[in-house]
C-alpha cells in the first residue's frame, strides 16, 4: 500500500475576502491511498497561513508524515484510526485528512457510496452560498445571480466597521431573503453594542462573531442578542459542541469535517445538535472537487437541517481536478453515486496545478 500527495495551487475564479484576509489561489494538499486495486482520495482544508484556525499546510504535512501516515499504513477502519491517534493533541485538520482518506477507502472496499457507508441520507443537499467581501455593487449583483440560480440561503462575510454598510445595502435591496453573516471572529467582548445593531437586519444567524476558540463570551452575547448565534471556528470537538449548547453559546453549528478532526466527530456533533434541538449545516473551505464530494455527502444526511456552504465546483474553479463536477438544481445537489466519494480525477488538471508531489508512506 502506498500513500502519496500532490500539493496544488489552483487559481480561484474570483478572490475570496474574509475578515482575516484574501485568497486568490487555493493552495491545497491532496492525498491518495492505493491498495489492492482501490484508489482513495482526500484533501486538507488548511491554507498556506494559520489565519482561520491554528493549522496550516506545513503543520498538516508534518503531522501527517511523522505521526498519522504510519497509523494509516495499518489500514484501520476510520473509528479505529480515531482511537489510535488520540494521543496526538489537536491538529484536527491533519487528522481529518487521513481519517477521510480511510472513509473513502473503506466505502470503496465495501462497494458503497460514501453516503451509504456513513449514514442516512435524504438524497440531496440543500445549498446556500457564501460570498466574500467585495465592492458592495459586486456583492449585490452576486446575490441576485445566486437567487436566480436557486440558492436557498445567502451568507455575506462581514468585519468590524463594515457590517452596517454591507448589511443595510443588502437588506435595502433584498428585504425578504434568507440571509446570514459571518464575521470569522473579528469582534471582541468590547463590541457588544456594535454587534447588537445587527439585530435589525433579521439574519437567520450570525456566524462566529467573537474569538476563534471562545464559547464563554459568545454565551454572554447570546443573552443580549435576538439574532441566533452560529459557531464555526470555536467548535473543534463533540465536547465543545456539548459545552456550547449547555452554556447557550449558540443555537446553530457549522460543521466542517476538517475542523472537527474528521467525519466520525462530525457525526457525533450532529447527534449533539439533535439532542439540543439545534440547527446544523455543512460549511466549506473552498474545497476542490475531492473535499467538495465529502461535503455534499455530509450535507445530504437527514440530520442536516439548514442549507450548507456547498456550492457547485464552478463557483470556485474554471477547471476543477474532477471530471464530474456537481450541478445544482433548484438549490439542491445530489451526492455522487459511484463508490466512495465517487469522483473521477482529471489527471490533466491535477498535473497542471501540481507544484510538488511525492510519496508519504
Ligand atoms: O468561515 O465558513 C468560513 C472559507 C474559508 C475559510 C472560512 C470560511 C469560508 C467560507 C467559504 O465561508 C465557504 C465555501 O467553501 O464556499
Ligand atoms: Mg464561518
Amino acid at each position: 500500500m502506498k500513500i502519496t500527495y500532490h500539493k496544488l495551487k489552483m487559481p480561484l475564479i474570483s478572490p475570496f475576502t474574509t475578515s482575516f484576509g484574501t485568497d486568490i489561489n487555493k493552495d491545497v494538499y491532496v492525498f491518495k491511498l492505493e491498495h489492492n486495486g482501490i484508489t482513495a482520495y482526500s484533501e486538507s482544508v488548511t491554507d498556506e497561513n494559520p489565519f482561520y484556525g491554528s493549522e496550516d499546510n506545513y503543520t498538516v504535512f508534518h503531522i501527517v508524515k511523522q505521526y498519522l501516515a504510519p497509523v494509516v499504513k495499518g489500514l484501520p477502519e476510520p473509528d479505529e484510526f480515531n482511537e489510535q491517534v488520540k494521543f496526538i493533541k489537536g491538529n484536527n485538520m491533519a487528522k481529518a485528512s487521513m481519517e477521510m482518506l480511510l472513509y473513502d477507502y473503506y466505502a470503496k472496499a465495501n462497494k458503497k457510496s460514501l453516503v451509504d457507508y456513513m449514514g442516512h441520507s435524504r438524497g440531496y443537499a440543500n445549498v446556500g452560498i457564501s460570498l466574500g467581501m467585495d465592492d458592495i455593487n459586486v456583492t449585490l449583483k452576486k446575490i441576485q445571480e445566486a437567487l436566480d440560480r436557486g440558492y436557498k440561503r445567502i451568507k455575506v462575510k462581514i468585519m468590524k466597521g463594515k457590517e452596517i454598510g454591507i448589511l443595510s445595502a443588502v437588506r435595502d435591496n433584498f428585504p425578504d431573503i434568507v440571509l446570514s453573516a459571518d464575521a470569522n471572529s473579528d469582534y471582541t467582548e468590547k463590541d457588544f453594542d456594535l454587534i447588537k445593531k445587527i439585530d435589525r437586519y433579521n439574519l437567520v444567524y450570525l456566524e462566529q462573531p467573537l474569538y476563534h476558540d471562545d464559547i464563554i463570551y459568545h454565551s454572554r452575547l447570546a443573552k443580549e442578542l435576538s439574532t441566533p448565534l452560529c459557531l464555526d471556528e470555536s467548535i473543534t470537538s463533540p465536547e465543545k459542541a456539548q459545552k456550547a449548547f449547555e452554556m447557550g453559546a449558540c443555537k446553530v453549528i457549522n460543521i466542517k469535517e476538517g475542523r472537527l478532526g474528521g467525519i466520525g466527530n462530525s457525526l457525533k456533533v450532529m447527534g449533539i445538535v439533535k439532542e439540543f434541538k439545534g440547527h446544523v449545516w455543512i460549511g466549506g473551505m473552498l474545497e476542490t472537487g475531492i473535499g467538495r464530494s465529502f461535503n455534499v455527502s455530509m450535507a445530504s444526511l437527514s440530520d442536516i437541517n439548514y442549507p450548507g456552504d456547498t456550492s457547485p465546483n464552478d463557483k470556485y474553479f474554471k477547471n476543477d481536478i474532477v471530471k464530474n463536477p456537481f450541478t445544482m438544481e433548484n438549490g439542491t445537489i445530489k451526492p455522487n453515486k459511484g463508490t466512495g466519494i465517487g469522483v473521477e480525477i482529471s489527471e490533466e488538471y491535477l498535473k497542471k496545478y501540481t507544484v510538488e508531489e511525492g510519496i508519504i508512506a
